[in-house]
């Protein structure tokens, strides 16, 4: 079975460049795959765009390595080796019966152990885990971690909760999930609506119904029971290294820029300290209300108190910080900027706001939340040649951190916050070069969306191949 990684890094394949039947071959192929997943996974969009977005980049390496067609890796990658769906009752404070639905999807293991986030959130469905997903496989390949991709959650909304309700619905998510888990075959840690708080909860009852101690099964953990340095900040931190990297190779740098994230949860704020702590000035984020402007710069210590704290909407900071604006109408991408970071969720970077974005001197879009920019948005800001880093790159510092979690649980030990820190940032400058140099080698300079999917798939699929029709 030839190994796509030795071929591949001979280096020679540009961007289309072999024979144009081979090229219109391995198109036609790729529609027929994508024609089967959308016919497979009807009304799933989310999964189709992510779907679409990574098989469409691949065409350099189909056409230089067609045995991949006859092995069919493709339709493999797309069919999750399992899916999980599962009720899950609780009982409000009140007393009342309340049934979620929770997923969790078991992507590919081919690298390592399933890995990836769990999310709480109302508008959760199979479509949305399975985009995460398949993500999630491409992203944990870039780290050069060994695990594999997963993803789950439930349509339960946090909000408005008390800790008690959580705690319920945390306990009975995991009575019915703990059996699909363990430090050997799936690890979930934290996405939307899934923090400190709820990890906590899971791994209480997890280690109550297993009656072990088992560490590696979960990451995002407090620091008391297991948990790592900078896994907090891991993203939103992994986030802002990885745009250093995209701007020094334009040879410019975060000092001076001036910065606008959306969202204010777990990767926007750190997003937002780590920009600060480069010299960058941000002056706005969101939530899904509205957003606050404060030319001043964004005082993250009165973001920190509302939102993880006090749990509280951003409408708050103005009281704190009268001299900010407060907007609930309009888009936060409306805000004049040089970096535009995307910290919320899917789909929230339309065309409409990359060409406010162009429009108002925007140089850099760089993804901290999963698939947050639209593909026409994408195509428009690369033409506009607005440097451009997709979430599986620019995001995957929280995943690689809880892989260092995962390290460090297995070892019984725990590093300092500066070794975690400046193994994060080796981590990033590595994903930044290995999508860089793939880019470059397949004839698509500065395409890090075509550099990350090809750098993660080649890792992905040779390791297919080399274990066997699994
Ligand atoms: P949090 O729950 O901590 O924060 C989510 C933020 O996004 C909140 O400000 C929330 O606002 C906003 N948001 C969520 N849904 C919507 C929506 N439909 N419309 C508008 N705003 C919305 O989540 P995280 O910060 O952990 O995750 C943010 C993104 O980053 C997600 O795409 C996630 O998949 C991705 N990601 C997370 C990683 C992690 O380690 N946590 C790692 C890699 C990627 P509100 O409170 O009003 O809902
Ligand atoms: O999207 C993501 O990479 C995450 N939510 C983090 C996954 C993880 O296992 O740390």
């Amino acid at each position: 079975m030839s190994n796509l990684l030795s071929n591949s890094a001979s280096g020679t394949l540009g961007l289309l460049t072999d024979t144009e039947g081979g090229a219109a071959r391995a198109l036609q192929e790729l529609e027929r795959v994508y024609a089967g997943v959308v016919a497979r996974n009807a009304g799933e969009i989310e999964f189709h765009q992510a779907v679409r977005e990574v098989l469409f980049s691949l065409v350099p390496v189909v056409i230089r390595h067609p045995e991949i067609l006859d092995a069919k890796v493709f339709e493999r990658l797309c069919e999750p080796e399992r899916q999980i769906i599962f009720r899950v009752p609780w009982q409000d404070d009140k007393g009342e019966v309340h049934i979620n639905r929770g997923f969790r999807v078991e992507f590919n293991s081919s690298l390592g152990p399933y890995k990836g986030g769990l999310r709480f959130h109302p508008s959760l469905y199979l479509g949305i885990v399975k985009f995460l997903g398949f993500e999630q496989i491409f992203k944990n390949a870039l780290t050069g971690m060994p695990i594999g991709g997963g993803k789950g959650g439930s349509d339960f909304n946090p909000k408005g909760r008390s800790d008690n309700e959580v705690m319920r619905f945390c306990q009975s998510f995991m009575t019915e999930l703990y059996r699909h888990l363990g430090e050997y075959t799936d690890v979930p840690a934290g996405d939307i609506g899934v923090g400190g708080r709820e990890i906590g909860y899971l791994f209480g009852q997890y280690k109550r119904i297993s009656n072990r101690y088992e560490s590696g099964v979960l990451t995002g953990k407090g620091l008391l029971w297991g948990g790592a340095q900078v896994r907090k900040e891991a993203t939103g931190y992994g986030l802002v290294f990885f745009v250093q990297e995209m701007l020094a190779a334009r040879g410019g740098s975060m000092d001076g820029q001036t910065v606008v994230v959306s969202g204010s949860g777990n990767v926007a704020i750190y997003a937002i300290e780590k920009a600060q702590q480069l010299g960058a000035n941000v002056i706005a984020c969101s939530d899904s209300n509205g957003y606050i402007v404060d030319e001043a710069g964004i005082n993250l210590d009165v973001v920190k108190q509302i939102k993880e704290v006090d749990r509280l909407r951003l409408t708050a900071y103005v009281e704190h910080v009268p001299t900010a604006r407060y907007v609930s109408d309009g888009s936060v991408w409306d805000v004049p900027c040089t970096v535009a970071l995307p910290c919320a969720t899917q789909n929230e970077l339309d065309r409409s706001h990359a060409e406010a974005l162009v429009r108002n001197g925007c140089k850099l879009v760089a993804e901290g939340a999963n698939m947050p920019t639209t593909p026409d948005a994408i195509a428009f800001l690369q033409n506009a040649k607005v440097a451009f880093g997709p979430g599986k790159a620019a995001n995957a510092g929280g995943v690689a951190t809880s892989a260092l979690e995962m390290q460090q649980n297995a070892s019984r030990d725990s590093w300092t916050f500066e070794h975690s820190e400046s193994r994060l940032s080796e981590i990033m400058t590595d994903i930044h070069s290995r999508c860089f140099q793939t880019a470059e080698k397949y004839g698509a300079p500065n395409n890090y969306v075509m550099g990350a999917n090809i750098a993660g798939f080649e890792m992905v699929a040779t390791a297919m191949m080399d274990l066997g029709l699994v």
